[in-house]
């Protein structure tokens, strides 16, 4: 399978992230803590090379706890601060605030020496589509409001919101394009719906899901799928399944796609449990 992903607007996408880049000192990166590798964008850490970056596994209530760790170290021992985030209930933002705090801390020293006046250190958050970057945005956002009391946040002509006293974010997330450099890792984002829709076929992508399952949490198989055996054979699986969960199409035949779509979604919203598809290199 080939993923057609090509996106022109990328293009436009890249000379604006170039822009915003000349405007920060912290570059927040954030992932799919289900996936965090394959989330990484080498051109925005090539752009980036000059500025400190905040890796962010967000997501992190759906991927594997002990594999989360595993990344966290993985990404420390590159040099690169790495925090796990789970944006929607605010889990681990505070962390990222303090990793923003130490990454800044010897350009204040030298602002400090200088004797010039210490400004809020500048932040964006950056990272392809549907990893949360809004989400984790509004997070560390509304947290700062709950702070200081019922006041919305200071934006200071359209491009900053204060976060805080001595912390500013850019308002517009950097969207940044997939790399997609095998066909395992594009089956892989399609899994995390970051490859647009059209993209692939959702029947290749839930077989390539019936192989992780079967590797990492075969039990679910016959205890979620409510299966009495498991077919060595992905398709046949995936017939048992349909049949299974009554997704049959008019004659009574399996319905592929449908099911395909189930699986897919099953996976999306954590109904699989907590699932990690990267591995560690
Ligand atoms: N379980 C879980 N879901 C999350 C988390 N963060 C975001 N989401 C969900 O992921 C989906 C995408 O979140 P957004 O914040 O819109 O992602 P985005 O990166 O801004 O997406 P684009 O702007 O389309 O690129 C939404 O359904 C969020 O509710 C998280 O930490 N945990
Ligand atoms: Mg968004």
């Amino acid at each position: 399978m080939t993923i057609n992903w090509y996106p022109g607007h990328m293009v436009k996408a890249r000379r604006e992230i170039e822009a915003s880049l000349k405007l920060v000192d912290i570059v927040v990166m954030l992932l799919d803590a289900r996936a965090p590798l394959s989330c990484r964008n080498p051109d925005l850490e090539q752009m980036a090379q000059r500025k400190k970056i905040i890796m962010v596994l967000n997501k992190s209530d759906l991927a594997d706890p002990a594999a989360t760790r595993g990344f966290v170290k993985h990404l420390r021992q590159e040099g690169l601060p790495a925090v796990a985030v789970d944006s929607l209930k605010g889990q681990g933002i505070r962390q990222v605030v303090d990793a923003v705090h130490q990454a800044f801390e010897s350009q204040r020293q030298d602002m400090l020496r200088r004797g010039r006046r210490i400004r809020p250190v500048r932040l964006m958050v950056a990272g392809v589509p549907n990893v949360g970057k809004s989400t984790f945005l509004n997070s560390l956002v509304g947290q700062k409001m709950a702070r200081t009391g019922a006041k919305p946040g200071i934006t200071r002509g359209k491009q900053w919101i204060r976060v805080r006293d001595d912390m500013e974010i850019m308002d517009t997330p950097g969207l940044l394009w997939p790399k997609i450099e095998s066909e395992e890792q594009g089956l892989k984002l399609a899994l995390l719906n970051i490859v647009g829709e059209n993209a692939y076929e959702e029947y290749e992508v839930a077989l390539y899901l019936l192989g992780v399952l079967r590797q990492q949490s075969p039990r679910l198989f016959t205890e979620y799928y409510k299966l009495k055996q498991v077919a060595e054979d992905d398709e046949e699986l995936l017939q048992d399944i349909a049949r299974q969960r009554g997704h049959l199409l008019k004659g009574g035949q399996p319905d592929p796609e449908k099911t395909a779509r189930q699986i897919i979604n099953d996976f999306r919203t954590g109904n699989l449990g907590r699932l990690t598809l990267d591995q560690l290199p």
